[in-house]
């Protein structure tokens, strides 16, 4: 049937004559008849990726491209007078996640579904998401963000799981989300609420009761964990999280055959970080009460189950107080302490037990005991974990450990967000690139073509072009494309080091002043949320669009220097801002930053880095060349001898390094008071002073030196520039999911082919 009749039949009337919102719920219902057409069939094994976060952002276009639905939609849609991006528009962003562990989730399953594997997710229908952010007055605040609507892309099942939490049952509602792959086969997304949960009793913001679990369970990802009846919620969310998921899979095998004894037969689960890693006692249990021991169970869960490390953050490995747990999922505990009681028959390091000695019980100790794999995400974090993080365990069990360097899904972050520049490398090395990620490799040759490289740098140009109109329209400010556009958007974390970005920024401000100026004017754009109550992260937002004012306010500065923060940076806006970026800064303290996902997603659309040795940095140098990337600061290994000697100290350089000392001062200065929060940016100038746990000060000048080169590059040389972005493209290859999500299934799951 052609696609006009078939959105007539599905609207009711003439396209025509449709708002952009029927035609948007036409189009669900479409892509959800049409994913149901292609579920993938099973065989053995069945990957659960369960996980506290799924970031899949919007899911209209990305469906219809890999459906292979979008050009016919897009033209029908063109020829009755309507457009596909302007329906876009209308649906909400799911913003099920908070940043690249979420994302990285989402990418999975788009990489399963594209090759046919069966694998499912597992997670939760918060209702709104991680908050939405408002940058009022220099300050953020935080909303709900709803994204569920009456006819929504999670459907409503009628399955429910019992749950006990704190001795009451509680019904765990299935929804399910269908998955496509390109050109593939459709997997589900599962996700679980409660009927009961009142979205009516947030109010001022983002609060509400934290003790009333029927009504609080599902609103929000990471409720605030600043007090004590948050921490425990975020325990009601897991187990409700992990003991579905338990039950569903348990059935789901029963229902293919499994006798529960042959478990790992049927069933590969991953742990997604910690936050589900009480599926392995949950699991114990519910073998337990189909008859399978003790013992059996542990082989069965350990065999069955795989974790993986996404950060060396002390404070993101989770440690439960054993009160918690007992007061929460008393049915658990005892199967813990017989865990804790047999891991401390493997190992007399008391460092490796599950309960230490304060009555904490370590999550990731039990995933490394109680799983058969425990991988990193990017090869350096991998060697961290073995050789410092995690030694004691790599002694106690070599063969568990393996890396995974991440990967991003092209199709949303190639083909999806940057059409142009798929048509261009389409035409010159055609479409096999869209599944096999490798031949972009082809392009390689036409970075010393001048013809060829014109033609990406205009994409480029014109992609900077869009994003200066999408800034107009949603924010207001104005940028000039022919600037070098320079963007940092992830998560806002001191590791992170946004503020060595302000440093710079402000650096520059004073060269500029005193008559240095750049070859060419800087637009510099930051997209980040702060935890709500992370108060120096709060700071960093507000210093840095203090500083926007004050140079917005300066017409010498503002000619050659803008700095833009993108309110509630999200999947959406990442997919504005990564086709149209120039320098992608990727600024973490060398070790700090597991692997991260944004450096490849820039790399692919033709930016070049300028960045740390740090996560898969190292890689992608290891791909481009020193050419084709700004590499600066201390190595890993030098950072985490500091860290070791503890010797190293702020207000030393702070004192012995004019510029260094010029740049703090600034955050204090009457122009900085004037426009912005005396408090806030006089804490933030204190703790980079007297504490900078993460070293920025150390790499403050060799920042400087490289992003200036990487300035004098772009403005002076620009054919040498444009060579550099296609030798990143051609070289992303490697970092597509497909290829992580190929090896996890080599060494961990084997799954076979549908
Ligand atoms: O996971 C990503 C990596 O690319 C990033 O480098 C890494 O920072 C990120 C506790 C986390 N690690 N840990 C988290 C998120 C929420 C939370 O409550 C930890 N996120 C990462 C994918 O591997």
């Amino acid at each position: 049937m052609d696609m006009k009749q078939t959105l007539a039949e599905l609207t009711g009337k003439e396209l025509s004559a449709c708002s952009n919102q029927e035609v948007y719920l036409a189009l669900m219902t479409l892509v959800q008849r049409e994913s149901a057409q292609r579920v993938t069939p099973v065989t053995g094994r069945k990957l659960y990726y369960i996980s506290a976060e799924f970031l899949i952002g919007k899911l209209l276009s990305n469906n219809l491209i890999n459906l292979g639905l979008y050009d016919a939609v897009r033209d029908t849609l063109a020829a009755a007078g309507k457009s596909l991006s302007e329906i876009e528009e209308v649906e909400p962003e799911p913003s099920l996640g908070n940043g690249g562990l979420g994302r990285l989730a989402a990418c999975f399953l788009d990489s399963l579904a594209t090759l046919r594997l069966p694998g499912d997710g597992i997670g939760l229908r918060y209702h709104f998401g991680l908050f939405r952010q408002s940058l009022k007055e220099g300050v953020q605040t935080e909303m709900p963000d709803p994204w569920l609507t009456e006819q929504s892309w999670a459907q409503r099942t009628e399955t429910t799981y019992p749950v006990m939490l704190a001795g009451k049952t509680f019904q765990a509602r299935l929804y399910r989300l269908a998955v496509t792959g390109f050109e593939g086969r459709t997997n589900t997304l599962n996700l679980f609420d409660l009927d009961t949960v009142e979205e009516g009793i947030v109010h001022d913001g983002i609060a509400f009761d934290k003790t009333d679990i029927d009504k609080n369970l599902t609103l929000f990802l990471y409720p605030d964990d600043s007090d004590e009846a948050g921490r425990r919620l975020r325990v009601y969310q897991q187990y409700l999280m992990v003991s579905a998921g338990a039950q569903l899979i348990l059935q789901e095998c029963a229902a293919r055959g499994c006798n529960y004894h042959d478990l790992a037969d049927y069933a590969a689960i991953q742990i997604n970080d910690t936050h589900p890693s009480m599926v392995i006692p949950e699991l114990i249990r519910l073998l337990g009460e189909k008859g399978v021991a003790f013992d059996e169970a542990v082989e069965i869960v350990t065999k069955t189950c795989a974790y993986t490390n996404h950060t060396i953050l002390a404070e993101a490995l989770e440690k439960w107080p054993r009160s918690y747990l007992e007061a929460v999922v008393p049915q658990i505990m005892p199967i813990i302490e017989k865990l804790d009681a047999l891991a401390r028959t493997r190992t007399q390091d008391e460092s490796l037990a599950i309960i230490d000695a304060e009555d904490r019980v370590h999550m990731a100790h039990m995933d490394i005991h109680f799983t058969h794999s425990t991988n990193g995400v990017a090869e350096l974090h991998t060697e961290i974990l073995k050789t410092t993080e995690l030694h004691g365990f790599y002694t106690l069990y070599p063969e568990k450990f393996n890396n995974k360097t991440n990967g991003i899904t092209f199709r949303r972050w190639l083909l999806e967000c940057n059409p142009a520049l798929t048509e261009r490398i389409k035409s010159h090395i055609g479409t096999g690139f869209y599944k096999n990620a490798d031949e972009l490799e082809a392009l390689l040759p036409l970075a010393d073509d001048p013809a060829a490289r014109k033609e990406f740098a205009d994409v480029k140009a014109q992609n900077k072009v869009t994003l200066a109109e999408w800034l107009k329209r949603v924010q207001g400010v104005e940028v000039n494309p022919a600037a070098m556009f320079d963007i940092q958007s992830k998560r806002l974390h001191e590791y992170k080091r946004q503020q060595l970005n302000l440093l710079y920024l402000i650096h520059q401000y004073h060269e500029i002043k005193a008559g240095h100026l750049p070859p060419v004017p800087l637009v510099s754009i930051f997209g980040a949320k702060a935890a709500p109550a992370y108060i120096i992260a709060k700071d960093i937002i507000h210093a840095l669009l203090t500083l926007s004012k004050v140079i917005a306010a300066d017409p010498e500065v503002s000619r050659w220097l803008q700095v833009v923060f993108i309110e509630n940076y999200n999947v959406t806006a990442a997919e504005k801002l990564i086709p149209a970026c120039d320098l992608s800064e990727q600024i973490s303290l060398a070790s700090k930053e597991a692997s991260g996902t944004g450096n490849m997603k820039f790399m692919l659309n033709g930016a070049v880095t300028l960045g740390t040795m740090d996560g898969a940095n190292v890689e992608i140098f290891r791909q481009v060349g020193s050419e084709n990337i700004y590499v600066f600061g201390q190595t890993a290994e030098q950072v985490i001898r500091h860290y070791a000697q503890q010797d190293y100290c702020a207000a030393e350089w702070y004192h012995a390094d004019a510029n260094i000392k010029r740049a703090i001062d600034f955050l204090t200065d009457p122009l900085m008071l004037k426009a912005g929060r005396e408090e806030n940016l006089t804490r933030l100038r204190d703790e980079l002073i007297q504490k900078d746990w993460f070293q920025t000060l150390p790499d403050f000048n060799s920042y400087v030196v490289r992003k200036g080169q990487a300035l004098a590059d772009y403005g002076c040389n620009p054919e040498a520039w444009a060579k550099k972005c296609v030798v990143n493209i051609a070289k992303a290859g490697l970092f597509s999911s497909d290829r992580t999500i190929a090896e996890y299934n080599r060494d961990i799951w084997h799954l076979a082919k549908a």
